[in-house]
């Protein structure tokens, strides 16, 4: 069975409820309308019973995935169709109802939940495939079907969806999109910007516009497409989307290495790179402090010694099994052969590279469970990607119940994270913001993939200029003049 076949559902601890967001935050509610009977009415016309108002079922749909965040809606409409999401948009529109685009609830930036009691629409019974090009390989789906879903579809074809992220089981294409997810093997198939082809939205007004091209090449205007990949809910609701498929690889191998230092953890990419070429499809790194992690809350364990500093995860994808194995055998001779690896296995079997990337990929589950999760995103230079865990681990001592550093080391992504028992200011302002002074300095950008949702929307100068910002405005102003889509995230609210 390829490694591919992977199957993730992210689970979720129900027990305590995290501070309302608006209060927590000390957040203005916006010049909105309230939801009233009237508005009720007229959303049942239109989804009859897909219109959840029961407290206990709304719940969950208010709280994020890391437990962070708490929003007060009262409303969770599921609409099944486009035309469904126009006909709400109109009336939210005409009645200056705010409302929160949501897909799998996976977002780790408080952007796919609400502040206030804006309206949720869950694009969860948009699971359709619409169409399937098998000869050129493209995709074309409602919002929110899973994406363990489609790789599973695709996969009885001999296709792959380009993305493969540890959520995959619960996250949705449409949610992936609207924050142009990047995850486990963008250095090979590159970001969603290029494997998009098309999409459906609905813009605030409720009117359609339908991108939803099929062709890898159109260079007829401005390609308005891009504006809605990782904008985050904010300038329409992305209904459909049309996606390139690679073909799947015949043969998938995985190596595990360990280093002492990050140097060390550099030249094992350079090297990878060097000497796998074409047939390298992913390079992720860790800290022991993510394995010891792993091996509490999960009870996982890696077929290495667990007393090294970083451990790193390459994977090759290629049509010829024993030629790919024998290129990852001589690269890691290489790697020991020159001092740059401590030990290093290959699996040979695919339960042995499943229990590899399950320590990789359910890093942020294990995190969660520790206590309360301070993520950052960023992306750096290679060469001082670590320096900025050991400050923080310097700079936080004992205020932090831990501090772990690992990520995408081929795209130069970081996942620093600093865990506290209780939500704490100090430990907070220790944080930020230091952290994006840090990575401004060295210009990084503050988020390499999770985007700005609420979280960091007010920090957005640390990597766009002024300029820019405003630019962005004059696009969300014209696109949702009253401000209706996603309030509160990625534009800065304080102007
Ligand atoms: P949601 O969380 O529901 O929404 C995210 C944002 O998109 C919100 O602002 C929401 O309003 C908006 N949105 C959702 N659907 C739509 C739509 N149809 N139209 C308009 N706006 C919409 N991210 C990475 O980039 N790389 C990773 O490797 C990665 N790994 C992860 C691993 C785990 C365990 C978890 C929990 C998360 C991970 N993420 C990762 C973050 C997250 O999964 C991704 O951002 C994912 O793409 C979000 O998809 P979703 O359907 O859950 O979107
Ligand atoms: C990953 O790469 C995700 O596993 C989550 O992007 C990162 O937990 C995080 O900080
Ligand atoms: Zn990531």
């Amino acid at each position: 069975m390829p490694l591919l076949m992977i199957r993730h559902t992210v689970r979720r601890s129900l027990s305590t409820l995290p501070p309302l967001t608006a209060q927590h935050y000390d957040i203005k509610r916006g010049d909105y309308s309230k939801v009233n009977d009237v508005d009720i009415e007229l959303f049942q016309s239109v989804l009859g019973d897909r219109v959840l108002t029961d407290p206990a079922l709304v719940e969950p749909y208010n709280v994020d995935w890391m437990r962070i965040m708490r929003g007060q809606s009262k409303v969770v409409l599921r609409p099944k169709t486009t035309q469904e999401i126009s006909k709400i948009m109109r009336h939210c529109n005409g009645r200056k109802l705010a409302v929160v685009p949501q897909g799998g609830n996976t977002g780790l930036v408080g952007g796919s939940v609400p502040v206030f009691d804006e309206i949720i629409i869950s694009t969860s019974l948009m699971n359709n495939v619409l169409s399937l090009d098998e000869t050129a390989g493209v995709l074309v789906c409602q919002s929110g079907c899973v994406l363990k879903d489609l790789d599973n579809y695709l996969s009885e074809r001999n296709l792959m969806m380009p993305l493969d992220l540890g959520a995959k089981g619960s996250c949705q294409i449409g949610g992936n999109v609207s924050t142009n997810a990047g995850g486990l093997r963008l250095l090979r198939y590159g970001s969603l910007h290029g494997n998009v082809l098309g999409l459906e939205a609905v813009l605030a007004s409720g009117e359609v516009i339908n991108s939803l091209s099929t062709v890898r090449k159109d260079n007829t205007g401005y390609d308005i497409k891009q504006l809605f990949i990782g904008s985050e809910g904010t300038l329409g609701i992305v209904t459909a989307v049309s996606i390139l498929t690679p073909v799947r690889p015949k043969s998938v191998n995985v190596a595990l290495v360990c280093c002492d230092t990050f140097e060390q953890v550099q030249s094992v990419f350079v090297t990878g790179r060097k000497l796998l070429g074409e047939i390298l499809s992913a390079v992720e790194f860790f800290d022991s402090s993510c394995y010891q992690l792993v091996k509490k809350h999960l009870s996982l364990s890696l077929p290495l010694s667990s007393h090294h500093q970083f451990y790193v995860l390459i994977e090759t994808a290629g049509s010829n099994h024993s030629h790919d194995e024998e290129k990852l055998s001589l690269c890691l001779e290489e790697l020991m052969s020159s001092n740059v690896i401590i030990n290093g296995t290959i699996a040979t079997d695919y339960t042995k590279m499943k229990n590899i990337w399950n320590c990789r990929e359910l890093i942020a589950e294990a995190i969660n469970k520790e206590g309360v999760t301070y993520k950052y995103d960023v992306s750096l230079p290679l060469k001082c990607m670590y320096e900025l865990v050991d400050i923080m681990r310097e700079r936080l001592k004992d205020k932090a119940l831990c501090v772990l550093g690992y990520g995408h080391i081929g795209d130069g992504n970081l996942h620093f994270n600093a865990v506290g028992g209780s939500h704490s200011k100090e430990l907070l302002d220790l944080i930020e913001p230091f952290i994006f002074e840090w990575t401004a300095d060295r210009k990084g950008s503050i988020s390499a993939e999770h985007g700005l949702g609420f979280k960091k929307a007010n920090f957005i100068n640390y990597s766009k200029t002024d300029e820019t910002v405003s630019l962005m405005r004059r696009f969300k102003d014209l696109l949702d003049p009253k401000g209706i889509l996603n309030p509160y995230k990625t534009l800065p609210r304080i102007h």
